[in-house]
């Protein structure tokens, strides 16, 4: 449903120029080189070190927003409505897991430890996807978030296949992969609820009312106020800016609704013929950045069951440590 195709906007990046550097002048200018020649940089490369820092924000920010991820849909997997919807559900809630795992694992290639970015976000400094913050109140929620949450996710997902940083793209085309399992079970649950009774396409309708603006913002501030944008995608480690993944985002989605039976709640939202695009509304900015700064609905609830969760899975890292530490003088011993 959802293109896999690496398509980039027409002149990705072309107006942007470099910023000012105090990095070495000879190490910089065959970086920027690789840059341009749309190469790749591996961790054993030389790199500037701002490079460096917004890599590991963003993906410690994406393996933040995975984890968050799997606590709204894993409350529903004891109140999923059959077998086959809750182990649907259950491996799409490990799935994310793995997704955290691979996107820690890639910003510790950049020399930032996993402890140091869980520490950030157990406390409050990092940030994770504002979308998560937000409460799911019924079966529907569930299937909404996989066609639009996911949905959202892979449209901005796809073009960091081919990210600059070697281990964070590669690390993206598993990811996108599984996401899209996830999109599509999330729309075929939601096609069975629209066949069923009144009450069940009223949930629907109802989950995608109070989704679909909150999905648009997912992909983060208009381009305007977007201040890493222009480095980013001089990096090459954004693609696409905001607004255009936005606006692919409603393109495409706005077929599927039709298809689904669902009214998109914009009263804006119309095909401009001139632009070959949807137009559509305003999205409240202002509650966006309430979100993001820690005051919406479930920030609180989020953060602290994810918290309580890393502590009591204590147990577990020290065990597989000292499991680890006596294969090491066995293995030692056996050498000896
Ligand atoms: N929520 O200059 P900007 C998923 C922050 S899906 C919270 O445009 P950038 C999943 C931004 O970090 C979601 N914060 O930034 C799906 C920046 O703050 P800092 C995860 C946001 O980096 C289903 C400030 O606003 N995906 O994982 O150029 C199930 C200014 O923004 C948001 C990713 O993370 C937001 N929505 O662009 C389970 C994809 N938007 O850092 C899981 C990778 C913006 O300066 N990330 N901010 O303090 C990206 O592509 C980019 O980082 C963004 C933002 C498009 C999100």
């Amino acid at each position: 449903m959802y293109t896999q195709s690496f398509s980039v906007s027409d002149e990705p990046g072309k107006a942007l120029k470099p910023v000012a550097s105090t990095e070495p002048a000879e190490l910089m200018a065959r970086f920027d080189a690789r840059i341009d020649a749309d190469g790749r940089i591996e961790p054993q490369d030389w790199m500037p070190e701002a490079y460096r820092k917004t890599l590991v924000r963003q993906i410690s920010q994406h393996a933040h927003s995975e984890i968050v991820g799997m606590l709204p849909e894993g409350n529903w997997i004891s109140r999923a409505p059959s077998l086959k919807r809750k182990a649907i559900l259950i491996a799409k809630v490990q799935d994310e897991g793995g997704h955290g795992l691979y996107l820690y694992s890639a910003a510790e290639t950049l020399g930032t430890s996993r402890d140091q970015m869980l520490d950030a976000l157990h406390s409050g400094k990092a940030k994770y996807s504002s979308i998560f913050n937000y409460p799911t109140l019924n079966w529907a929620d569930v299937g909404v978030i996989g066609w639009l949450v996911d949905g959202a996710a892979i449209m901005n997902q796809v073009p960091l296949c081919r990210c600059s940083y070697g281990p964070y793209a590669r690390a993206m085309v598993r990811v996108c992969k599984e996401e899209s399992f996830h999109q599509r079970q999330g729309y075929e649950a939601l096609l069975v609820m629209m066949k069923g009774t009144d009450e069940q396409r009223a949930m629907v309708q109802d989950a995608v009312n109070r989704y679909w603006w909150k999905c648009l913002a997912m992909f983060g501030p208009p381009d305007a106020d977007s201040p890493n944008s222009v480095q980013g995608m001089r990096w090459g480690i954004k693609r696409i800016s905001n607004d255009d993944l936005r606006q692919k985002f409603i393109d495409a989605t706005v077929p599927q609704a039709k298809v689904l039976g669902v009214t998109l709640p914009d009263p804006d939202l119309k095909w401009n013929e001139e632009r070959g695009h949807y137009d559509y509304g305003q999205i409240d900015w202002d509650e966006f950045w309430q979100t993001v700064n820690g005051n919406g609905p479930c920030n609180k609830e989020r953060l602290s069951t994810r918290v309580k969760a890393h502590n009591d899975g204590q147990w577990v890292r020290e065990a597989a440590l000292a499991h680890a530490r006596k294969q090491q003088q066995r293995a030692m011993k056996e050498a000896a």
